[in-house]
């Protein structure tokens, strides 16, 4: 009996886990009140390329959080409406040298990434 409370439980303390698990990505994507949520596609390959994309957003004016999903290339930018545009962070990706959904990189800023970051680099 005892054995049998102690595997209920820890069903149950599994099944919490999973219920957490599963509303993480749906509280990501609502944005707090007074903030807007926008997404991009970068040309972002790699864990380097995540932290020098996220490290460039958070100095931007207005940006409350960036995380980008390196396998979809996917940059999530949480801001501030009064005091950002999603078309400054679209240039302020664009500047640290990746393509921001149809907007190209920029030449200069891109020439100055490492190797392994360009766009003909393989996903690793
Ligand atoms: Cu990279």
């Amino acid at each position: 009996m005892k054995a049998f409370a102690f595997s209920l439980l820890t069903l149950l303390s599994l099944a919490g886990t999973a219920a957490q698990a599963q509303q993480a990505p749906v509280a990501t994507a609502t944005a707090k009140k007074g903030t807007e949520m926008v997404q991009f596609k970068t040309s972002a390959v790699c864990d380097m390329c995540k932290s020098r994309l996220e490290k460039s957003l958070a100095y931007e004016k207005g940006v409350q959080a960036a995380n980008l999903d390196v396998p979809s290339k996917v940059l999530t930018v949480t801001y501030n409406p009064a005091k950002t545009t999603p078309a400054a962070l679209r240039t302020a990706v664009q500047k640290t040298g990746y393509d921001a959904d149809a907007v190209t990189a920029d030449a200069r800023a891109y020439d100055r990434l490492p190797d392994c970051c360009k766009k003909t680099a393989a996903a690793h």
